[in-house]
């Protein structure tokens, strides 16, 4: 990319940091730990965004222990000469003042679209202190801020034959409840960006406990499905394609597992299209139209009969796009809009795919007969549907007889708690408020989806039950507009069989009902682990740390204690209070945060491969303590 000499009055300038303060949620999402994450994220961007220009090959981020974090990286460093509005140097500008970017222009890619690039500034306006230092022209440039507020002038320390700038602020816990970094959330979100821009080193390390990764793929995106398909078994080699359009750069890596689940991830200048848009369509359905065609050609099929589901089952994909002026839409940003992409990317597939396969005719073979048989596979389980239709009606119509429904009927005052056993469900039904609380006992462990095809599915009593009570179906008749309750509560016993169980129903909403996890609407209950008496005093405690901390305060003398064990355990008054409630009980949302580690986790956990399982139980071992799988 050619350089761009840069003007300090380039630097478009739309007001001071107060607003930042008062409404920061604006600025970076929300105050809790996206939020604090955003900071780095931030930080983070412009860097890449010197990547992305090719001015930068390495980025350090550390975790320290005072809670502070550093980023370093070797661009060319934030410019400092002055800035003749603000009679100031750039660099003071760039740290101090709202949206004082415009530093590329429309010339080349940045990572900006969604909460991205609202600005370094943004960091030093919600950070507690923040210093900053610039190689650049030889010399070393520092700034050090309270609050968004400069400390001093820009100062000069000495020389230096390098180029960067190095970042390290600490988060203001006057905007943040919680300022404690969680390494793994920074670590995926850094692994991602390195496997979007190749050969970009990213490393982390967290002081606080060792920690260290380090992140830097030539192989790209290339690298990143394999990364996506390596616990499943791979039907070829990753095929990767890349364009240079005139207003984009696409880039397309995809690779068949014989797994059942479609595995596609599509992104914007490094932005995670969570809801797609114009280049995950343009893929779609160019990926469809030549498969097709494929098996037309290969005298598979007379006519076009292969559906978008088949040709994407067991598929690992990633489509990541570079825009010059990308237009992000939605509530949540996360839709890339620029129409033109659409064509880019259906034209590269179709030409690129087509050659692959002339080219690999074994690797066709092998994966036009995948697509075929997920072809049949679809078929037999609408057959299955429509036979579990005509037997207990899935949409609509009656309901399952262990169901004990509420009498609300608006489903975003309603709820239902799937509770594991009879002997629970019929002490949840007892304490109930049956106005707007409906519970479905279910029997046992419910059928491993991972491993099972949609029409294996429909065949397991337990699941059409629970998809029957929800009211909005599966596959491809699933209906939000159906679903008959907004809070969906998981109410599983705190203990092996009950952390499988609810695992198996995460992966049945995850693989399956994933719109439900991302309206927010799926929750697990949490009973109590404890209940202490001590005189006439009682507590129910639910979680450890809290047991501990009160037999502290409390010490063990003349003290009850009850460990339970399961739900049932609790007569029906104590369920209500403890667990079903809404003034008193906790519910843990479920959210879809990290997909990609999402996936990965429920492949480990509940796929074929015993290795991997035994290897991520090892190193989650807290998380998982009592997961046996
Ligand atoms: C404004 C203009 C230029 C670069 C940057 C800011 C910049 C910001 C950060 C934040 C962390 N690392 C960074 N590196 C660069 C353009 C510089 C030029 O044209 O020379």
């Amino acid at each position: 990319m050619e350089k761009k000499s840069y003007k300090a009055e380039q630097i478009q300038v739309l007001g001071g940091l107060e607003a930042v303060r008062k409404r920061p949620s604006m600025y970076i999402g929300s105050t809790s730990l996206p939020g604090l994450h955003h900071l780095v994220y931030e930080v983070v961007d412009n860097s890449v965004d010197e990547a992305l220009a090719g001015h930068c090959t390495e980025i350090y981020v550390t975790i320290h222990k005072d809670g502070k974090v550093t980023v370093i990286d070797d661009g060319r460093g934030i410019p400092v000469d002055m800035h003749s509005k603000f009679k100031k140097p750039a660099l003071e500008v760039v740290m101090t003042k709202l949206h004082a970017g415009g530093k590329f222009g429309k010339d080349a890619y940045s990572v900006s679209g969604g909460l991205h690039g609202v600005g370094i500034s943004v960091v030093n306006a919600l950070s507690e202190s923040l210093t900053v230092e610039v190689n650049r022209d030889g010399k070393i440039y520092t700034q050090e801020y309270c609050r968004g507020k400069p400390l001093s002038a820009m100062k000069e320390e000495g020389r230096s034959e390098k180029t960067g700038t190095k970042v390290v602020f600490l988060p203001d816990s006057e905007i943040f409840p919680n300022t404690e970094f969680h390494f793994d959330t920074l670590s995926s979100r850094l692994r991602e960006l390195a496997f979007l821009n190749k050969g970009l080193l990213i490393a982390i390390m967290d002081e606080r406990t060792g920690k260290h990764h380090e992140f830097k793929y030539d192989g790209g995106i290339k690298e990143f499905v394999q990364f996506l398909s390596k616990n499943k078994n791979p039907l070829h080699k990753a095929i990767y394609f890349e364009k240079e359009m005139d207003s984009a750069h696409v880039e397309v890596a995809m690779q068949y597992t014989d797994s059942f689940q479609e595995n596609i991830f599509s992104f914007a200048n490094n932005i995670n299209t969570m809801d797609g848009g114009t280049h995950l369509s343009g893929f779609k359905t160019a990926l469809t139209r030549v498969l097709n065609n494929y098996a037309i050609k290969q005298k598979l099929q007379e006519k076009s009969s292969l559906s978008g589901d088949d040709v994407r089952e067991g598929l690992s994909a990633v489509i990541s796009v570079k825009v010059k002026e990308p237009q992000f839409e939605g509530q949540t940003k996360t839709k890339l809009g620029n129409h033109e992409v659409k064509g880019y990317v259906d034209s590269i597939i179709t030409s690129e795919l087509n050659t692959y396969l002339a080219e690999h005719p074994s690797e066709g073979k092998n994966l036009i007969e995948k697509v075929i048989t997920a072809a049949k596979a679809r078929e037999a389980a609408r057959k299955a549907r429509e036979l579990t239709r005509r037997k207990t009606a899935l949409e609509g119509g009656g309901l399952p007889g262990k169901l004990a429904d509420c009498s609300e009927k608006d489903p975003s005052k309603c709820e239902i708690f799937v509770v594991e056993g009879d002997s629970a469900g019929g002490s949840c039904k007892m304490g109930r408020n049956r106005n707007f609380q409906a519970i479905l006992p279910l029997k046992g462990k419910i059928l491993n989806v991972e491993k099972a095809r949609l029409n294996r599915i429909l065949s397991s009593d337990e699941i059409v039950i629970l998809i029957t009570a929800l009211g909005c179906s599966i596959g491809e008749e699933f209906s939000m507009e159906k679903l008959r309750y907004h809070k969906i509560i998981i109410t599983c016993d705190a203990d092996v069989d009950g952390n499988h169980i609810t695992t198996l129903l995460l992966t049945l909403f995850y693989r399956y009902l994933k719109p439900i996890i991302e309206a927010g609407y799926l929750y697990i209950a949490q009973p109590p682990l404890y209940k202490v008496k001590k005189g006439k005093k009682q507590w129910y405690i639910y979680n450890d740390e809290r047991f501990e901390k009160l037999m502290r305060e409390i010490g063990r003398e003349g003290v009850k204690i009850q460990r339970y064990k399961g739900l049932g355990e609790m007569n029906p008054n104590q369920l209500w209070t403890t667990t079903m409630d809404p003034k008193n009980r906790t519910l843990k949302q479920v959210t879809v945060e990290d997909a990609v580690e999402a996936d990965r986790m429920f492949t480990i956990l509940m796929g074929d491969e015993v290795e991997p399982r035994r290897k991520f139980i090892e190193e989650n071992a807290k998380e998982v303590e009592e997961l046996d799988v």
